[in-house]
């Protein structure tokens, strides 16, 4: 027996036990284990009942994703779980934490399931572009029919120990020891003389309903919603399979669509932004044993937008923050401001009224410094004007305990700046959050030159804490995200000037995976923003980066985005769907004149190289200057805080798939054509001409 599966008896049941942290991935270790387990068990005389079950936080939370990829080694997965499933004394799953992919799958085999009642049961596999491919599709619908089937499959979100009760994957919602719970349903079994009940062999649930309507339907949702996705087609047609064929048959379809999957360029991507999305999070030179600080309070200056959406994001993860406003009308505004934003989510059925009122209770406002000097940590989410950030951290550093965590969420001034407003420069940190902050994931922890070790690691804790996707940086002017939409943003309106219009773009970028179009994204966020950086760029960029002037002329004529109902698209009252602007020609084509271009037709390719080399591009110089510490902390930063579709896997893995050379050479194109704006990269020329990826680095 290998020592991350063992195999025991207590009295006629026979106990299987695997260990393999962290999350019991059903390695082929644990493979060979189970499979050796089950085999030992079937054999004794003396067993009458089987019980599975997991040490550590979760039951078997998949296949090891380390392994996609390689060389396939025996025994597999779906020869294990038939095996299971073929056994002729009833097997038990006991499972807690999270059954995910293949552990659902190893639970579904065996006979009868209990879940403890803080479990969740899924299969996730959709997402890392696979289906489930041990018998999932076939046996999932054979429990709880064709339509949930299919929603859980395609959309890959667990559900509940309780659902999974009330829809019969598990038989029974327990609370308290695993193996007691186990045993204690195992001898029941035996007293009961229950024998072993193969999900395989059951068709109950797959009778009397139009199950080809139902894959019919999903099809077409498919289309529309997900027309560039490779796998969830195919988890359709696997789950079509388990009507349309009889198991040992629908079992076969099965593996056929999951190898179609396991070699998609999509799966790479999608397992590539998972596993780099916890690489992210390892800073590189920190030592392990850094000291993390407590933060057990909080408070936020400025209750903008911004500043309710982080405090909302302390009050979630259950610690008390406090909002600081310049006034009691602005506080109590603040505090109502989040009131409501919980509000929605209750009215989307997303949050309770019960857990409203608690996150409630740990919000509180302030309007004196002086309110401050207890806490943990501050973030800092006033106006973007250097100013009025100087007073802020003057009176942080004037009022706040020693030790505490002073942060910035400024998004694109200097972050050594504003540490040189304290006298403990050590202590400051930028913590930038994406709007709206208590809904996205990425956070940009910002190093300042003076930012301490100690201080760095707590704001990753933080950051983990607040549930974010937590990516260290360093200063530059808009950090790594901001500083490469600038240069997409700035590309996709010289093509409006060359020819393409904002509908053509943002269908482009839409059909590359984008989940917004870059003009859609600027109407959401205004152009005054945009505006304003260029202004500030004017003053400072040198004669030969030109810079368009399309974004001047819609302000001139007072269209700001969906803030004034029209920007380069016009928005009805009430309403976000952006329809065309018919003011918009006539502002392009006297732009195009302007600029001497003469409008052209340009393919969706060409919109795709244009916008998406461009980031490639600043990337690499953002890797050279050691801003990011990594190319995927790039991927991980695009994914996660700009819609860059995951199954691309991030700018710098889409370059990688490209091909370095084809990437550099077309740079050096739009380099001759369209000038300083497309110098290449030194480090991505050194690559593409050394035949190497950014994933070699
Ligand atoms: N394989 C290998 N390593 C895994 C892993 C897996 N399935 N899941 C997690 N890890 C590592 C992870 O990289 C991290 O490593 C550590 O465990 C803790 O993870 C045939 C083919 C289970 C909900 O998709 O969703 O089964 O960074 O930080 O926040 O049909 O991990 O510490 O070195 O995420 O507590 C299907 C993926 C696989 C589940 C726990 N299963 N995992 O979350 O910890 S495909 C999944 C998760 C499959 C079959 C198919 C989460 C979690 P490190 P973590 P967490």
């Amino acid at each position: 027996m290998s020592d991350v599966v063992t195999l025991e008896r207590q009295g006629a049941v026979a106990v299987v036990r695997v260990n393999n942290p962290p999350v019991n991935a059903l390695g082929v270790a644990v493979r060979q284990g189970l499979e050796n387990s089950f085999k030992a068990a079937e054999a004794d005389p003396e067993v009458k009942a089987i019980v599975l079950v997991c040490e550590g936080n979760t039951f078997i939370a998949g296949a090891d994703i380390k392994e996609f990829g390689k060389p396939p080694q025996s025994p597999s997965l779906p020869d294990v779980v038939n095996g299971i499933e073929a056994g002729s004394k009833p097997s038990v799953a006991v499972i807690h934490g999270t059954a995910l992919g293949g552990g659902l799958e190893v639970a579904l085999s065996c006979h009868y399931r209990i879940a403890r009642k803080d479990a969740k049961v899924g299969l996730p596999e959709v997402k890392l572009g696979l289906l489930p491919g041990a018998g999932g599709t076939q046996r999932l619908p054979r429990v709880v029919g064709v339509e949930k089937a299919l929603d859980m499959i395609v959309s890959g979100a667990p559900i509940s120990a309780t659902e999974a009760n009330q829809l019969g994957v598990v038989d029974e919602v327990f609370d308290g020891e695993l193996l007691a719970a186990g045993l204690a349903f195992a001898n029941k079994l035996i007293a009961d003389g229950k024998g072993p009940r193969r999900t395989g062999e059951r068709t109950d649930k797959l009778e009397g309903v139009d199950n080809a309507a139902l894959v019919a339907a999903k099809r077409a949702e498919l289309e529309k919603k997900a027309p560039g996705l490779f796998s969830p087609q195919r988890c359709v047609s696997a789950v079509e399979a388990a009507f349309t064929l009889p198991l040992t048959e629908g079992l076969k379809r099965e593996r056929e669509l999951f190898a179609e999957c396991l070699v998609s360029p999509q799966r790479a991507a999608l397992v590539h932004a998972f596993f780099t999305e916890r690489l992210a999070s390892k800073v590189d030179g920190l030592p392990k044993d850094t000291p993390v600080r407590e933060f057990n309070s909080a408070a936020v200056i400025g209750g903008g937008t911004m500043g309710v959406g982080i405090a909302m994001c302390f009050a979630n993860a259950g610690i008390p923050v406090k909002i600081l406003e310049i006034s009691e009308d602005a506080r109590d505004k603040a505090i109502q401001r989040a009131r409501d934003t919980y509000g929605m989510s209750v009215k989307r059925g997303s949050l309770t009224e019960a857990a409203l009122e608690k996150r409630m209770t740990l919000i509180s406002g302030v309007t004196d410094y002086a309110d401050l000097a207890d806490v943990d940590v501050v973030v800092e989410a006033v106006f973007e004007e250097m100013g009025v950030k100087q007073k802020v951290f003057e009176a942080l550093d004037a009022n706040c305990k020693p030790g505490a965590i002073l942060a910035s969420n400024t998004s694109s001034l200097d972050l050594n700046q504003i540490a040189q407003f304290t006298k403990r420069p050590e202590d400051v940190v930028g913590l930038h959050f994406f709007s709206p902050a208590n809904v996205m994931r990425l956070l940009e922890v910002v190093r300042g030159e003076k930012t301490s070790d100690e201080v760095l690691a707590t704001a990753m804790a933080i950051g983990k804490k607040l549930k974010k996707v937590a990516v260290p940086v360093g200063v530059c002017d808009g950090f790594v995200g901001n500083r490469m939409v600038f240069q997409y943003g700035r590309e996709s309106e010289f093509l409006l000037e060359e020819g393409a219009t904002p509908e053509q773009v943002d269908a482009a970028l839409r059909k590359f995976g984008m989940a917004m179009g870059a003009f859609a994204m600027r109407d959401l966020s205004g152009l005054d923003i945009g505006l304003a950086i260029r202004t500030r760029q004017r003053q400072t960029l040198p004669a030969e980066f030109k810079l368009p002037t399309i974004l001047d002329k819609m302000a001139e004529a007072g269209m700001l985005g969906q803030k004034t109902g029209k920007g380069f698209y016009v928005y009805e009252k009430g309403s976000r769907t952006p329809l065309p602007n018919p003011e918009l020609p006539a502002i392009l084509a006297a732009a195009s004149k302007e600029q001497g271009v003469e409008r052209r037709e340009l393919s969706d390719d060409y919109i795709i190289e244009r916008t998406m080399y461009a980031l490639i591009n600043e990337g690499a110089k953002i890797l050279e200057e050691g801003v990011a510490q990594r190319a995927s902390d790039i991927d991980v930063i695009y994914i996660n805080g700009y819609g860059f579709p995951a199954h691309q896997g991030g700018p710098m893995f889409y370059a990688d798939a490209v091909g370095l050379d084809r990437v550099y050479a077309r740079i050096c194109e739009f380099h001759e054509q369209l000038g300083a704006w497309w110098k290449p990269a030194p480090l991505l020329e050194k690559l593409a001409k050394e035949g190497r990826k950014f994933a070699d680095l």
